[in-house]
């Protein structure tokens, strides 16, 4: 027998604080050996002149979710994870998504009879809460939390979603106690819901309307009030899909303060602006999304928040509806702005286009964008044990990417189901040739070589919340409230 089931051979194997030239001995599944020129393996990979890098690890997708009007994604547990394993991917945390009066268990079991049978790459979930009832907070959640779930997402815009500030205070607090984080959708709902108003009363209703009627103001208004929510619980928030300066700013200066606050962002407000939703019809549609595409300036602004730090997670928000019935313009064929369903795809583009507009064109480092794709996320959710890194003793989850490599985007190309991408015509350079999960080849020659199904469920663990000291709030301390514990 084999020393290795596998050995990459002579690559340059970066991970989010080093790069090394070393060859990895792989057995069992897991990264056994770093060393030079290992030998005595099942099979060996040659990759000089390419670099071996964590496969990448999606922590926001939409993944066969039903929204709370019962529409579904055009991507399945199969497409979407096959659109990401060729993105680089080898782990995805798509959500869960409870709507009004189910309870969490149903959810979940419902989600995992969906994914397992399916899935190509390893998954998690989170959860959506938009039902906090005493049931789900006292049993259900730290139920989840149990099991794996270690992070949920809460909206505080859409009637059918959205919790009010009381109600994301007790989300907060069971989250703290049971090392949980709290992901959240930061809209102002007032401020939407005026804007969007004033818009189709003044007869506004085309697609690129959309982009207004969530103005900027709204998503600051919100990321203030969820960092003064969590910072009061001195527990850990993340705002997702954070698309505008104010809202960054907002969380650098939490962050800077030694709050529990992280930030992500995505593809769409570094590569995309709402210019470009200005088209006949209804082809606008194609790039609502929420929030939504902003202007040059913003996107620039993004760009640089995400260099210096400010945001540690960069997810793809896939979230695939196809211009028709089943989808956006499931409403009807001219539907106004808001009837159209939000979300772009971009599982697939995700990693690519920031190794190539982001790396190979000097705007972050090699090591920036690991940590991007993989190292911080696997902390920040709860994946370090067996994710995120070339470590020994981690599972051998790997990307080989050619940083020669040009394509021309293409919907034709991507392997999701839209059938679209924003990205279409975009030349990008270097892509991932090569995908290990767990020391299988499930990627090479642009061919899939794993089966639906072949993706793990992985238990997450909580929050590392390691040099955020935060604070406790006077109120709350009893050696400042007259000796009240509020058992947090
Ligand atoms: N929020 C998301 O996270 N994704 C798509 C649309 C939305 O509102
Ligand atoms: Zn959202
Ligand atoms: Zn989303």
């Amino acid at each position: 027998m084999s020393k290795f089931d596998l050995v990459i051979a002579s690559g340059t194997v970066a991970n989010s604080s080093e790069t090394f030239q070393a060859d990895i001995g792989v057995k069992n599944g897991k990264v056994s050996a770093i060393a030079k020129n290992l030998t005595d393996a099942e099979l060996v990979i040659d990759a000089s002149g390419k670099y071996v890098l964590p496969g990448g690890i999606e922590a926001h997708c939409h993944i066969e979710q039903e929204s709370s009007s019962g529409l579904m994604t055009a991507d399945d547990f199969y497409s979407a994870t096959v659109s990401a394993a060729y993105g680089g991917n080898t782990c995805v945390i798509p959500f869960a998504a409870q709507h009004r009066g189910q309870s969490l268990a149903h959810v979940l079991e419902s989600y995992h009879g969906r994914a397992k049978p399916k899935a190509v790459i390893d998954y998690s979930f989170h959860m959506i809460i938009t039902d906090p009832t005493d049931d789900v907070l006292n049993y259900e959640m730290p139920r989840a939390i149990s099991q794996g779930i270690t992070s949920f997402k809460v909206y505080m815009t859409y009637d059918r979603l959205k919790v009010d500030d009381q109600q994301l205070l007790k989300i907060l607090t069971v989250a703290k106690k049971h090392g949980a984080l709290t992901m959240v959708h930061a809209e102002n709902d007032a401020m939407n819901k005026w804007m969007i108003d004033k818009l189709i009363d003044s007869d506004h209703t085309a697609p690129k309307y959309h982009a207004p009627s969530h103005p900027r103001a709204s998503e600051a208004e919100a990321i203030n009030r969820t960092i003064a929510l969590g910072t009061f619980l001195d527990t850990p928030v993340l705002i997702v899909h954070v698309s505008t300066e104010a809202g960054a700013r907002l969380i650098a200066k939490a962050r800077y303060r030694g709050q529990k606050v992280f930030g992500e962002t995505c593809p769409q407000y570094m590569f995309l602006h709402a210019e470009q939703m200005d088209l006949p019809g209804m082809q606008g549609a194609n790039l609502c999304c929420s929030p939504p595409l902003r202007d040059r300036a913003s996107r620039d602004e993004i760009w640089r928040c995400l260099q210096n730090g400010t945001f540690q997670v960069y997810s793809s928000d896939h979230a695939p509806y196809r211009l028709d019935s089943t989808g956006k313009l499931h409403a009807g064929p001219n539907a106004s702005f808001p009837k159209i369903a939000n979300g772009l795809p971009g599982i697939e583009m995700r990693l690519p286009l920031l190794f190539s507009e982001g790396y190979l064109k000097g705007r972050i480092s090699l090591n920036h964008f690991v940590a991007l794709a993989a190292g911080n996320v696997s902390k920040i959710y709860g994946l370090d044990h067996c994710k995120g890194s070339i470590t020994e003793g981690k599972d051998a989850d790997i990307a080989i990417w050619d940083p020669t490599l040009s394509r021309e985007v293409t919907a034709d190309t991507m392997h999701d189901d839209m059938g679209f991408t924003p990205y279409e015509g975009m030349q990008i350079t270097g892509w991932p040739t090569t995908v290990i999960q767990r020391g299988r080849v499930i990627i090479r020659n642009d061919t899939l070589h794993a089966d639906r199904g072949a993706g793990n469920f992985i238990r997450r663990q909580p929050v590392d919340c390691t040099g955020m000291p935060g604070r406790l709030e006077p109120e709350l301390d009893p050696n400042c409230n007259f000796g009240v514990d509020f058992n947090l």
